[in-house]
């Protein structure tokens, strides 16, 4: 394999999806060493089975507003890969949602997928319907709509779909209700489902507490921890709020929040009510995390702004793809920043991993930081399969071994001859070994 070759050749069959050629750009880097060192993979092709996704379904979504106008938005599931099994992976719903995010988004899930042990393929899907401001009935009927054409081609056994940005718990639960309807069958098609009626405990908090927990291991090889250090977060939805709670607990100060909006400074930490109070804020379905600061005071809001110009000894990008620039990067590297650890995916610039690379600031990547989330929902197809329902303990405990063992597969195969780290080489190795391994024991297929 030659990645110029195969990234030029890739760019002139996807012009202008930068999303995804940036994510594939990133694994065929990390892994063109074991690639070229083991004959197997170039003859079977490998690569090029591995960068293109196995189907693309795309579909129009017509809903009606509460005013009787008649929109339409665009539908897609990019189902990417399922040798290890079926396509896994979330629905966003965002305005900014086209081919080449969900595209990007599919690719890293095959590797996150991998990594977190359990037997799910890779996929990711949802729509350009922008959920800011509708209503519920709106966003039920688009969400009855999008089903409409989507549940022909997932299954407990196919595909199973979850939550991403604006996608949660109450949209999971009118998608599943008209895939219920539509199949007459109660299966675990859809994870991150109401723990009335088949989800998991601990399915909420589980991305936000997983990234702690693999942050923790990170701080275990410096023989650190998290007590007294002070975190600054982006976002302020599922993702945040999970990660604010655990960091928290285990005595670290969230001294950020962030929204499109601009940041939150709280110079107090935020803790106890005021992580609560994410909860509310992200169910208005305004999109903006300005209210903080009339609700909470000594707290500051900084309009248009990013939290990364706050000194912090850990910086977790929790909102959304390329969050973090290189720009950032350098503002952290003068303050300081012991340690970046994606939770969003792909949050940083490849330029941005550059200068953490460069300046020993340890970093790691969003495929394995935030994986917690797609295991647990793992988790939750085991339960349903079972027909049976652990109890929240039983399910952090296996977070927390999955996480652990996410960081130790890092350190196989992400340690340099000088000692450190490289998380994204060692997350995406491991990853791409397991599911070219098992593309190998299937033949050309
Ligand atoms: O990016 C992700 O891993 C998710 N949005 C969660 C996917 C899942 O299937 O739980």
């Amino acid at each position: 394999m030659n990645v110029d070759n195969l990234m030029n050749n890739l760019e002139k069959k996807h012009p202008g999806e930068a999303e995804y050629l940036q994510a594939v750009r990133e694994v065929v880097e990390s892994i063109e060493e074991v690639y070229n060192d083991n004959p197997q993979f170039e003859t079977a092709n490998i690569i090029e089975r591995l960068i293109e996704p196995d189907r693309i379904i795309t579909f129009k979504v017509p809903w009606t507003d509460d005013e009787g106008n008649v929109k339409v938005n665009l539908g897609y599931r990019v189902q990417f890969n399922n040798s290890i099994g079926p396509y896994k992976g979330g629905l966003r719903f965002h305005p900014s949602v086209n081919l080449s995010i969900l595209k990007f988004l599919g690719f890293e899930q095959i590797f996150k997928n991998a990594l977190t042990t359990l037997p799910m393929g890779g996929g990711k899907g949802g729509s350009d319907f922008d959920p800011k401001g509708k209503s519920n009935s709106e966003i039920m009927r688009f969400c009855q709509s999008f089903m409409l054409e989507l549940w022909k081609y997932i299954g407990p056994e196919i595909d199973v779909p979850a939550g991403d940005i604006g996608v949660g718990g109450r949209e999971i639960g009118f998608l599943y209700g008209m895939y219920k309807r539509l199949k007459g069958d109660h299966t675990g098609v859809l994870t991150g489902k109401g723990s009335n009626w088949g989800g998991s405990l601990i399915r909420p908090e589980a991305t936000g507490f997983g990234a702690i927990y693999f942050v923790q291991e990170m701080l275990a090889t410096k023989k650190e921890d998290l007590k007294g250090k002070t975190v600054s977060l982006s976002g302020f939805g599922n993702v945040a709020w999970g990660a604010a709670l655990k960091a928290a607990e285990l005595g670290a100060k969230i001294v950020t929040i962030s929204g499109p909006d601009g940041y939150i400074y709280d110079p107090e930490g935020i803790s106890g009510k005021k992580i609560d109070y994410l909860l509310e804020l992200r169910a208005s379905n305004q999109d903006i995390v300005k209210p903080f600061s009339y609700v909470f005071e000594g707290t500051q809001f900084h309009e248009g702004k990013r939290p990364w110009e706050v000194r912090a000894d850990i910086a977790l990008p929790c909102a959304t793809q390329n969050e973090l620039n290189d720009e950032d990067a350098l503002t952290l590297m003068n303050n300081k920043v012991m340690m970046v650890a994606e939770v969003s995916n792909m949050g940083c610039t490849p330029e941005a991993v550059e200068i953490f690379n460069n300046n020993d600031i340890m970093f790691a990547p969003g495929k394995a930081v935030n994986a917690g989330g797609v295991a647990t929902s793992g988790l939750e197809m085991t339960q349903n399969s079972m027909k049976m329902r652990w109890n929240s303990g039983e399910v952090d405990d296996r977070l927390h071994e999955i996480m652990c063992n996410i960081h130790e597969q890092c350190i196989k195969y992400g340690k340099k001859d000088n000692g450190h780290v490289d998380y994204v080489k060692g997350a995406n190795i491991a990853g791409f070994l397991k599911v070219a391994n098992s593309m190998l024991d299937m033949g050309i297929i």
